[in-house]
């Protein structure tokens, strides 16, 4: 079996993963097993001279090489802040009137993919299997075709897809969609986000969907399916404390963690709980919210905007309804150490998860799987979340619907205890199911598949038949075919 090169903005220490969380986990597992390299942004910025531009920096790590490439502060600015944060992060998250569409930030973007897949090139095996993460790097896949790589290349996108309008409302749509066709397999979270990456090509008139369900673009024929990010339960549970830190509560509490993003939908959530005040006056001194809202790219202006917005919104939700011995929502704008999650998310009767767009949240998995299986709580999730395909047993809220959600918050807390196991178990089982692992093993059985298909003689296997044909449970889901509305 060959290498696995994977590429991402950032490269997690590998001795740190559980710590981590998430998709970490399961890429240290898969290095533990397969040799591999890594390549992403060393997180430094270097101006001096041509130091910036100079040799990437490789450590070997056992049989994992490691990677790792500075940025000149023009680069960061351009293509991290500008391009990647200000375009198509808010752009992927439907937030059109935030993208920040500046010419030249395209420009640097596909610049930075071109030294990325050039670094790389050199260090690729012939039998090497790529697998490219997230949208700083859509690019990367096009830029090492060009540089003559015919390994099978694999992209998964972490953030959801927008409907076809707002996708192709960014002036580069057609580039992106070229970028997007350079790869053999492009896994998305959901089947929503592969019906509008079907439609933002069809609607572009950038390709089409063939009658196997593959997309033809560009000259080219891919993949796209839907591959859930899980969380691994086992380790997240492990990395609990033996001895909580967390003090018997005096009250009723609701949960949420979320990075301090416009996309988590956090005033909706603060307006939620305030309207629920309001309207159930009987549970004011019996119930708090409390919100941990990390920092998170910091120098983008509207995410100083939304940090001005929550402190207001918190205040004066505090200000109103607040007693000298009861504030209604403790707001922490700090990252929490991971081992504490666990026992908070425990200790939590609702776990309060609202974004208004998000390709997974893994914090609304996290809460479930933290629960007392005997006295478990309750997660209120919003439909927009990716994990709502998942998580059907959850409640099931629209964020921007204020008085439904201040109601899911009653319905919750009045919630019998059978019903609250019922529901537990079930979304337990959904989690169990489509883990971290299942993730990761699912997308490369089928990477591979799909790359080695494109090789086979005439008569052989058709591609539906192969990806039957893989053990691992195989999330290709229903979708239109071309000529079919
Ligand atoms: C992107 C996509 C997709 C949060 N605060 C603290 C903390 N966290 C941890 C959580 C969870 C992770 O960070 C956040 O993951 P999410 O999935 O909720 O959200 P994004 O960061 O936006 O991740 C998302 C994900 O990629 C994976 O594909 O699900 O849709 O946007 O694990 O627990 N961890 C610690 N302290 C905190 O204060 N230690």
């Amino acid at each position: 079996m060959g290498r696995i090169v994977l590429a991402s903005n950032r490269v997690v220490d590998l001795s740190k993963a559980a710590q981590a969380g998430g998709v970490a986990i399961a890429i240290a597992d898969l290095l533990r097993t397969r040799p591999g390299l890594w390549l992403g942004w060393s997180g430094k910025i270097v101006d001096k001279g041509e130091d910036a531009h100079a040799a990437p920096n490789v450590v070997e790590d056992g049989t994992t090489t490691i990677v790792t490439i500075p940025l000149s502060s023009r680069e960061y600015k351009d293509y991290y802040l500008g391009y990647a944060n200000g375009v198509l992060w808010p752009v992927f998250h439907s937030r059109l009137d935030l993208a920040q569409f500046e010419s030249g930030y395209y420009n640097r973007y596909l610049e930075v993919n071109r030294r990325f897949a050039h670094a790389l090139k050199p260090l690729l095996k012939p039998d090497d299997t790529i697998w490219v993460h997230d949208y700083h790097m859509i690019p990367l896949g096009m830029e090492l075709r060009r540089l003559g790589v015919q390994n099978p290349i694999g992209f998964f996108l972490h953030i959801p897809v927008p409907g076809a309008q707002t996708f192709l409302a960014i002036p580069e749509h057609k580039e992106l969609a070229r970028g997007i066709a350079a790869y053999d397999l492009v896994g998305l979270q959901t089947r929503v986000d592969v019906t509008n990456l079907d439609h933002f090509f069809l609607d572009g008139g950038l390709g089409q969907v063939m009658e196997d369900g593959r997309t033809k673009a560009f000259d080219r024929e891919l993949l796209t399916a839907s591959f859930p990010v899980g969380i691994d339960m086992e380790s997240f549970l492990a990395s609990r404390p033996k001895k909580s830190r967390e003090r018997p509560l005096s009250t009723i509490r609701l949960i949420g963690v979320d990075r301090l993003d416009y996309t988590k939908g956090l005033p909706q959530k603060f307006r939620a709980f305030g309207r629920f005040l309001e309207k159930y006056p009987e549970y004011r001194r019996k119930v708090n919210l409390s919100q941990f809202a990390p920092p998170t790219r910091e120098s983008v202006v509207a995410y100083a905007d939304i940090r001005k917005e929550l402190e207001t919104l918190s205040g004066t939700i505090n200000g109103k309804f607040g007693e000298l011995d009861w504030v209604p929502i403790q707001y922490i704008h700090r990252s929490t150490p991971r081992r504490m999650l666990i026992d908070i998310f425990r200790n939590s009767r609702i776990g309060f998860v609202t974004p208004l767009r998000d390709g997974m949240n893994l914090v609304a998995k996290e809460y479930v799987a933290a629960q007392d299986p005997d006295d478990p709580g309750v997660l209120i999730l919003s439909r927009f979340a990716g994990a709502a395909e998942q998580l059907t047993e959850a409640l099931i809220v629209n964020p921007y619907n204020i008085e439904e959600m201040a109601d899911a918050i009653k319905i919750a807390l009045d919630m019998s205890l059978q019903e609250r196991k019922e529901r537990n178990e079930a979304l337990l089982a959904a989690i169990r199911t489509q883990d971290t692992f299942d993730w990761c093993r699912t997308f490369l059985n089928t990477l591979e598949s799909v790359h080695n298909r494109e090789a086979r003689p005439m008569g052989g296997p058709t591609p539906d038949a192969l990806l039957e044909a893989q053990q691992a449970p195989l999330l290709v889901p229903t979708r239109p075919r071309a000529g079919q509305s």
